[in-house]
């Protein structure tokens, strides 16, 4: 923040203050002109009886009042609900982690029921001693703790074309951040030994749809998890209880949930539909095939069109999320004038690669109206392209990857809406 900001808001804070009302309030007229507020003056009914006990809620869940901080769908993306996908509330969290219980969902034949008791793991192939492992087993190797972000390839898919969709939720939510404890797949391909022809691991879950994926034996040994606990807690069903697939920095379709079966091969299996789904067509009707890794991305979450400014001029916090598949958010820049004019953000803690970062910019608002937009830096030193270059590499005819910097037209009144800028 600048001295002259900085400045302007603690003047702003005192005048506030001096009227007898906390700062966010001191818009209000009412209240700014000493009309007492009953809910400073009078006793109030959460202060005369008693609370619950602690034995309301064994599992506890968020206040009523915070009921609209939920996935949703577009019933009209997908033909049913059980091959589908939904969107995490991104516009109304803060910090980084997500919670599961608002985490996206991308499910190709529905989320499946599978305890713990029945849950098997194969390493079959090239190996020199293929090897089932129950999770008990699992559990008794060294595990470790790490923070990542899975994001759906068709994440902001919807946006190549033109805006569409009005809400982070909808354009950026298909994505979630959490704290994975489990066993590096590294160790337990150590286990089984990879024979020297061992190129690729096909990697499928228990459900109807396997959602086989191939991997290459590179970065199979280099980061990716076989994890069991996210964010502390046992997997959720829909994340694939009881084993996961986490794979750093590549699209979610790799993240194998309800993982069963890893076998070493030789090379890739292409010839199921699911690999070519994921290929970026391009304008000149060539594909780019095997883009894994989601190149860097960021989107300002608030203010946003679900989360319109409430207030009028004066102190503003605009905050939004940045990642990167190759490795650390190092800078993002915010501009409110449609990418003419930049600001750096203050990241809220230094970047961890291939995790969300969460960035603000304390700024304060004209009351004008702004074209906001978030472009992210990695430390590879790649910078979030616009919706033009994008466009000029890929044409208009991709779904997958795009990675664009994002417009929100901010208007007077506060609300926003999801515009294009040229
Ligand atoms: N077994 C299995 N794994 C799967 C899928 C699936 O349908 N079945 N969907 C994949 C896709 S396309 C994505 S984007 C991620 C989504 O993970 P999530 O549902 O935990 O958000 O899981 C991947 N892993
Ligand atoms: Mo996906």
């Amino acid at each position: 923040m600048s001295e002259t900001s900085k400045n302007s808001r603690r003047s702003f804070l005192k005048g506030a203050a001096a009227a007898g009302v906390g700062a966010v309030a001191a818009a209000t007229t009412a209240r700014a002109q000493g009309t007492p507020d009953p809910l400073i003056t009078e006793v109030q009914p959460w202060a005369t009886g008693l609370g619950d006990g602690v034995d309301a809620t064994p599992y506890g869940l968020p206040i009523e009042y915070e009921a609209d901080v939920v996935r949703r769908n577009v019933p009209w993306l997908t033909a049913d609900p059980i091959s589908s996908i939904n969107f995490t509330p991104i516009h109304a969290l803060d910090g980084t982690i997500t919670p599961q219980g608002c985490a996206f969902e991308r499910h190709h034949s529905g989320a499946i029921d599978l305890r713990k008791e029945d849950y098997r793991l194969m390493i079959n192939g090239l190996v020199d001693q293929p090897l089932v492992f129950t999770y008990e087993d699992l559990e008794r190797f060294a595990r470790i703790n790490r923070v990542f972000f899975c994001e759906c390839a068709a994440n902001t898919g919807m946006e190549w074309a033109g805006a569409q969709l009005n809400g982070a939720q909808f354009t950026h939510g298909m994505i979630h951040n959490m704290e994975y404890s489990g066993v590096p797949l590294r160790t337990l391909l150590e286990e089984a030994g990879v024979k020297p022809e061992g190129k690729w691991v096909y990697v499928e879950g228990a459900d109807a749809s396997s959602n086989g994926r191939s991997i290459p034996l590179e970065k199979a040994l280099d980061d990716v998890l076989v994890a069991f606990k996210a964010n502390g807690e046992a997997l959720r069903k829909e994340h694939g209880y009881p084993v996961r697939l986490v794979v750093p920095g590549w699209e979610g379709n790799m993240w194998i949930k309800w993982l069963r079966r890893i076998e070493v091969m030789e090379g890739p299996v292409e010839s199921r539909e699911e690999t070519s789904k994921y290929t970026d067509t391009l304008a000149n009707g060539t594909s780019r095939k095997w883009t894994w890794v989601m190149d860097a991305k960021s989107i300002v979450t608030s203010p946003s069109p679900q989360a319109p400014i409430k207030h009028g001029p004066g102190p503003l916090v605009i905050t939004g999320l940045a990642w990167s598949g190759r490795g650390a958010i190092k800078r993002v820049d915010v501009s409110k004038d449609g990418g003419k004019t930049w600001e750096t953000a203050r990241l809220a803690n230094p970047g961890q690669p291939m995790a969300l970062t969460r960035f603000y910019l304390d700024t304060s608002w004209d009351g004008k109206e702004m074209l906001l937009q978030a472009r992210a830096m990695d430390e590879t030193g790649y910078v979030q392209p616009t919706k033009k270059m994008l466009r000029e590499v890929r044409g208009e005819n991709s779904v997958y990857h795009n990675n664009c910097i994002q417009t929100w037209w901010v208007k007077e009144t506060g609300e926003a809406e999801n515009v294009e800028v040229s």
